[in-house]
């Protein structure tokens, strides 16, 4: 760095530097004065090939575009904004990263000590503005001049080496937001450039390129972590002799359907649980659980991830006689629903006997009892709402139902099929997620949604951060399309998202808006029923009229409509290149 240099700059492309070393790729910035150092620095990271450059105006927006890039990469990914209300915009992000896990890493610019509590403009109380929600928050006092630049490396490398480690949840209970909050004083920032080879003096850019693979010390840490967890807690023993069911709530992993298989258990698995698969999946969960046939017959159930698209699954865990085990690898909140959870778990397996009784007579019937009836539950639905379509030609019957308006259920099985292992789909909060829930038969697909807090803010930005860190992975994983399947006011909540910035990677997806003209979720609840209809138009379902094709264009991205199944079936299975929005008229 040159002579004279402002220390705000030395500091931040420090910082950076050392966050690069460390495994960040992604940077998410929105533009402001205060943090005008860190933000140049980031574009120079970008110009030279570093990082990759996320810019939104919106912060809200930019921190849920933050947390679907984690979500998909697997890394830390910085948010840098100014001061101020700019802060509080994060706070819909940082709830929701905090409730799943996510890390996210937020450089918030502030005033230095001198200007706060004085009413300077644009300043708050920002340090620890998010509560419990951070797992570290730290208020770093502006960079000073004349402290030698070795000095601010070292401050800087440990400051990003605990930022790090907090948000991959090293020191803590599992991944989530860290926020360094940084003080910044006058002149805000100098002119500097890094050199492409990455030999630039100052910022020691040498040593931004990483020595080593990023990614597998971040993983490397986590899963040392993971495996020390492991070690000092052992997995708990399942052993057989109660009637058992497994559960698998968003984010329950692969390991909920390989648990359930080894112990021959029937696996009731939410659409997003990321294992809704395999033999033992029980799709039509909901009927059986109400039944007294099934659900009455349980006698313990074991809950892997956050179970919360059914009252069915809550019902039967406070359910006399009921023995439920939570089984959580990190985190310090546990899933309890009316305090009825028996025992907790880091981890769990089927033990030796439990392994050996999946293969018995009354096991075998209790699982393919489950199975079956679960099965025969969904041919009798299905042969209510959708009429199949022959494969040697297509008769009459067959014509009218390609020519049907499209129902949510047509929607949900529609864009399940649509989807391949190398695509992405995400479910934004509303009526058709849970309408996938009940229906969708198991396939090993990514499906996101953001299910720690369920708000329908952030679901745009959100999947445009899966879709372009998918598209940024090795390949084929990279190849696919991701799909946001949504509903009109989750679509109109987040719309300022279709912003992208000129110049940037533009993400590979289609946004599936099911428009039934407001929030048709109310519609089930039971004051539905009792409230007058005008009361409940005006102040739940919220109706809406906006033109989306107008919307599409304004924000560059293409339109279409699909108003029957061979137009959805078209447009999904054949969606453009870019970015575009497939609109899909519902019946209220
Ligand atoms: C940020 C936020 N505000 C409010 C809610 C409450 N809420 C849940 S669903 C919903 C309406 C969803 O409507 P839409 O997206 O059209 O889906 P639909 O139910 O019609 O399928 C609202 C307002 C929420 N979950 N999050
Ligand atoms: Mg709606």
């Amino acid at each position: 760095m040159t002579p004279g240099a402002s220390p705000a700059t030395t500091f931040s492309v420090a910082l950076l530097a050392e966050f690069v070393r460390s495994g960040v790729r992604d940077v998410v910035l929105s533009p402001g004065s205060r943090s005008q150092a860190l933000a140049l620095a980031a574009a120079e990271f970008e110009r030279v090939g570093r990082i990759r450059l996320h810019v939104r105006i919106d912060e809200r927006g930019a921190g849920f575009l933050a947390l679907g890039l984690a979500v998909e990469s697997s890394r830390p990914v910085l948010v840098v904004t100014t001061s101020g209300t700019a802060v509080a915009n994060l706070h819909p992000a940082v709830l929701e990263a905090h409730h799943s896990g996510v890390p996210l890493i937020l450089l918030t610019a502030d005033r230095p000590a001198e200007l706060r509590g004085i009413r300077s403009n644009q300043t708050t109380h920002q340090p620890g503005i998010f509560g419990v929600a951070t797992r570290l928050a730290e208020d770093v006092a502006a960079p000073e001049a004349g402290t030698s630049d070795p000095v601010r490396a070292a401050d800087a490398a440990a400051l990003v080496r605990r930022a790090r480690d907090a948000a991959t949840g090293v020191q803590s209970a599992g991944p989530g937001p860290v926020q360094l909050n940084l003080a910044f004083r006058e002149p805000l920032s100098s002119a500097f450039t890094l050199e492409e080879a990455g030999t630039d003096e100052g910022a020691d850019a040498a040593s931004v390129a990483p020595a080593t693979d990023p990614l597998a010390d971040v993983l490397a840490d986590v899963l040392t972590d993971v495996l020390t967890d492991l070690a000092s807690e052992p997995p708990l023993q399942i052993a057989p002799g109660l009637r058992t069911i497994v559960i698998a709530g968003h984010g329950a992993g692969e390991q909920a359907e390989r648990f359930a298989r080894s112990g021959g258990w029937p696996l009731l698995a939410e659409v997003s649980s990321g294992a809704r698969f395999g033999p033992n999946l029980i799709v039509a969960y909901r009927e059986l659980l109400q039944s007294a046939d099934f659900g009455g017959q349980v006698e313990r159930a074991i809950v892997f991830g956050h179970p919360t698209l059914s009252r069915e699954i809550p019902t039967l865990i406070q359910r006399d006689g009921v023995e439920t085990i939570v089984v959580a690898a990190t985190g310090d909140e546990w899933y309890n629903p009316g305090h009825r959870v028996s025992r907790r778990a880091r981890s769990v397996v089927a033990d030796e006997a439990s392994v050996a009784d999946a293969a018995t007579r009354p096991a075998r019937e209790w699982l393919g009892r489950w199975v079956m009836t679960s099965r025969h539950v969904l041919v009798a639905e299905a042969e209510q709402d959708v009429t199949p379509i022959g494969e040697r030609g297509i008769t009459k019957a067959e014509l009218a139902a390609m020519r049907a308006p499209v129902t949510r259920a047509m929607l949900a099985d529609a864009i399940w099929r649509a989807s391949w292992p190398h695509d992405r789909l995400v479910l934004g909060a509303s009526r058709l997620i849970r309408e996938a829930d009940k229906r969708v038969l198991g396939k090993k697909i990514f499906v996101h949604a953001n299910r720690g807090l369920a708000g329908i803010d952030g679901t745009i930005s959100t999947a445009v951060g899966i879709a372009l860190a998918s598209q940024a992975g090795p390949e084929p994983r990279s190849s696919g399309t991701t799909r946001l399947l949504l509903g009109d006011l989750a679509f109109l909540h987040d719309v300022g998202s279709l912003l992208l910035a000129p110049g940037e990677l533009r993400p590979r997806m289609q946004i599936v808006v099911g428009n039934d003209g407001g929030g048709t979720i109310f519609d089930g609840l039971e004051v539905a029923q009792s409230a007058h209809p005008t009361s409940i138009d005006r102040v739940l379902f919220t109706p809406q009229q906006v033109d989306l094709s107008s919307l599409a264009a304004a924000y560059g991205w293409s339109y279409s409509r699909a108003a029957t199944r061979s137009d959805l079936e078209r447009e999904l299975t054949t969606p453009p290149a870019g970015p575009s929005i497939l609109e899909v008229p519902l019946a209220r």
